[in-house]
């Protein structure tokens, strides 16, 4: 008996799901880089971290520091996008930030460049506008295009990769997103805080909107969540179709008994960056 021919088939096959988009991420072991190892492949990223130490439960991590050209060209080969977080992320000796947040940082632009990768998406700061006032309630927000004012050399280093991410652009054509990143962590610990947090989801919502927005040249933008206290416009991340979901404004009582009101005339009530004005954070030598 001759088979039964199958009946052709009608159906559309199944959209396929996209392939996962491949991003190095880089700074792995860090406090941001650990939530976003956790929180941006539900985005539908393929990461391969990279940190200059060991990645805690990442053993197929690179590990290499940003001095390294050639570990960096390979870490970079094939990728689609860069999320730059490595570096010196508080104050240090000059020496230091230059190796690790100029340096480093041009090395690593070098091999995105030579390797064809189409954008980065770069931690900068809000320590590279430390030193502008911050806005007083009912007054606008600070806007994205107001000049860098560092309040560190840390903060120096981050305006410098602005405009390093510019000319990249302007010259080579890769594309970056810089992400004046506020103060991302669990949960936000100080007055400026309720001001300034950045909610690691939402960090991860904005690093997914700054990866998945169609064109961006290099776009500037502020990273807070929809703070009621909020300091900064938005308005550049939120066109890339960045969308925040969480606001300081529920720890406000809880920190506000604790800590009171800044005193008037310090940093931390005069300036955008706080205590980096005045007493930053250093870096354990
Ligand atoms: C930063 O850029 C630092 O890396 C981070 O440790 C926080 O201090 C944050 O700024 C902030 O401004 O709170």
């Amino acid at each position: 008996m001759q088979p039964t021919p199958l009946a052709p088939c009608t159906q559309p096959a199944p959209p396929r799901p996209p392939e996962p988009r491949a991003v190095l991420l880089t700074g792995a072991a860090g406090g941001v880089g650990t939530h976003m190892r956790e929180l941006l492949p539900a985005y539908g990223y393929a990461l391969r971290p990279l940190d200059a130490r060991p990645v805690p439960g990442a053993p197929e991590a690179v590990v290499a520091d940003l001095a390294d050209r050639a570990a960096l060209r390979e870490a970079v080969r094939g990728v689609d996008a860069v999320v730059h977080l490595a570096g010196i992320a508080l104050e240090a000796e000059f020496d230091a930030i230059v190796a690790a947040n100029v340096t480093g940082l041009q090395h690593l632009y070098e091999a995105v460049r030579e390797e064809g990768v189409r954008r980065v998406v770069f931690a900068s700061s809000n320590h590279a506008v430390g030193f502008s006032p911050r806005p007083r309630r009912g007054e606008p927000p600070l806007p994205v295009a107001t000049p860098h004012r560092p309040d560190t050399f840390y903060g120096l280093s981050k305006a410098f990769g602005e405009d390093l991410a510019q000319y990249y652009w302007d010259r080579h054509g890769v594309e970056t997103v810089s992400v004046r990143i506020g103060s991302c962590q669990a949960e936000p610990e100080s007055v400026r805080m309720l001001s300034t947090w950045l909610s690691p989801a939402d960090c991860a919502r904005l690093f997914h909107a700054a990866l998945a927005a169609p064109e961006v040249g290099h776009t500037v933008v502020y990273g807070s969540s929809a703070n009621t206290r909020a300091w900064w416009d938005l308005g550049s991340a939120r066109a890339l179709g960045y969308a925040p979901e969480d606001d300081a404004e529920a720890f406000a009582e809880r920190i506000l008994a604790a800590h009171g009101r800044p005193v008037p005339g310090s940093a931390e009530d005069l300036y955008v960056g706080g205590d980096f004005c005045a007493d930053p954070p250093r870096l354990a030598r």
